[in-house]
């Protein structure tokens, strides 16, 4: 134990709001959805109970669907924009209107390897964790192509990334949100998005809203449709983890429709994959593949879809970025005109990303590229602290302070002595 474990666990009790946390007390004053899964695997490292209790609370916001919200509004909070008004849902506990990479089920197998026999949570957990796949398999993929739809860049968790830039081009601004802003009280202006990109994205809430919400008619017919690197490879590899759970649980009819989905998405990655080999995200109107190469590009290797050449050449970018951008993984190529280092998810460094690519290195015996991932992050903490990201060229600290994902992951993986360790426990 050090002084500074002792820091991410205080970070974790403080953001504490009674078996939920929030990632941030003044900018994020709600649960988030795959903010929750990573916090789970913190507070496992300590309080396995308390971990347990993350998730479960997040399935307290799911929908009859089987959508797990990206928001759910627990306690009223003031400091956020949008907050419940904005999504005009009437449901309790209050909700946003969209969804988020699903990491529970990972986070969920994570926590019952820890629990030593004991199949009570998981076996609460998973009915739950099943509905919300089979929600991204059928409402967001009405058609069976194995790609599933996001509607809203805040879907992605990859919020403002330049993968976004072509397809919201296409969004016909309908609010002008800049007023309502809360963001920009918390935040330098130049690490958060533009007001365009907000009025742009607070439109897709307005033609959900016309919609009342229903789900296929989203998926269907929201003007920005894009099937996400992002989630397509974190819902790929849940399948997976979820398919081990149904298998050891005895939830036969479960473990078919798992299989089905994970050989749909498996044929259907190959769509997202570039002519140089790297991987991206489809706008699904226009059929066109984004032009970026961003941190996704690695996650087909945490799904464990990609081929050990495909591994290759991600080794290759990871070693040319990370000689131009200090500390890995830049969210967008900093080779790209569009890398800002400090702007949200078009340059900085995020730790629970990181974690996600370190795993999938380690998965194709890319033992000492995970390493210095790990490594990167474990500096950006033990210089900086538990910032919500990091300016790749010098470490410093972005976003908000005290985050609870960072702290998180400084706990179950990049604080830890024992590399090995920490890389197979994902
Ligand atoms: C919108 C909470 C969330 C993360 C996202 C991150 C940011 C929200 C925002 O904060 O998004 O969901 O208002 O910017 O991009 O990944 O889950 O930490």
């Amino acid at each position: 134990m050090t002084d500074r474990d002792d820091a991410a666990r205080a970070v974790l009790r403080r953001n504490d709001r009674g078996g939920f946390t929030v990632p941030n007390g003044r900018v994020y004053p709600f649960q988030w959805n795959w903010d929750s899964a990573f916090v789970a695997l913190g507070f496992a490292t300590f309080d396995l109970d308390r971990a347990w209790r993350e998730l479960e609370t997040l399935f307290e916001g799911q929908w009859q669907d089987g959508m797990v919200p990206h928001i759910v509004f627990r306690a009223p909070a003031e400091g956020y924009y949008p907050g419940p008004e904005a999504w005009g849902i009437q449901r309790q506990p209050l909700t946003s209107g969209i969804s988020q990479p699903p990491v529970a089920a990972t986070a969920a197998r994570v926590l019952h390897d820890l629990s030593a026999g004991d199949a009570a949570r998981i076996r609460g957990l998973f009915p739950k964790l099943f509905a919300s796949h089979r929600w991204w398999h059928e409402i967001r993929d009405p058609d069976g192509t194995g790609l599933v739809t996001m509607v809203h860049p805040w879907e992605s968790g990859r919020d403002n990334s330049p993968d976004w830039d072509e397809p919201l081009s296409h969004v016909v601004p309908s609010v002008d949100v800049a007023h309502l802003r809360k963001d920009l009280g918390h935040v330098d202006a130049t690490q958060r998005p533009t007001h365009d990109f907000y009025n742009r994205v607070m439109t897709l809430v307005e033609e959900a809203k016309a919609l009342a919400w229903d789900g296929v008619s989203v998926a269907r017919t929201l003007s920005f449709r894009v099937c996400d690197l992002g989630i397509q490879s974190i819902l790929l590899r849940a399948d997976r983890d979820l398919l081990k759970l149904a298998e050891e649980l005895g939830f036969s009819t479960e473990a078919t429709a798992l299989r089905d989905w994970i050989a749909r998405s498996e044929t259907a990655m190959q769509r997202l994959r570039g002519a140089d080999g790297l991987y991206r995200s489809l706008d699904l109107r226009s059929g066109r593949l984004s032009e970026a190469v961003t941190c996704a590009a690695f996650l087909p290797l945490y799904a464990r879809t990609a081929s050990p050449e495909d591994a290759l050449a991600l080794k290759e970018y990871l070693a040319a970025t990370r000689a131009v951008a200090g500390f890995s993984v830049a969210s967008t190529d900093p080779r790209d005109r569009r890398f800002d280092a400090t702007r949200y998810w078009r340059g900085p460094v995020w730790l629970m990303m990181n974690r996600m690519i370190a795993d999938g290195l380690s998965g194709y015996g890319l033992t000492e590229e995970a390493n210095t991932l790990r490594q990167d992050s474990g500096e950006l903490v033990r210089r900086n602290g538990f910032w919500e990201y990091f300016d790749p060229r010098n470490g410093a600290g972005c976003g908000g302070p005290d985050f609870s994902w960072t702290a998180a992951m400084w706990l179950s993986w990049s604080g830890s002595p024992s590399a090995e360790q920490t890389l197979t426990a994902l």
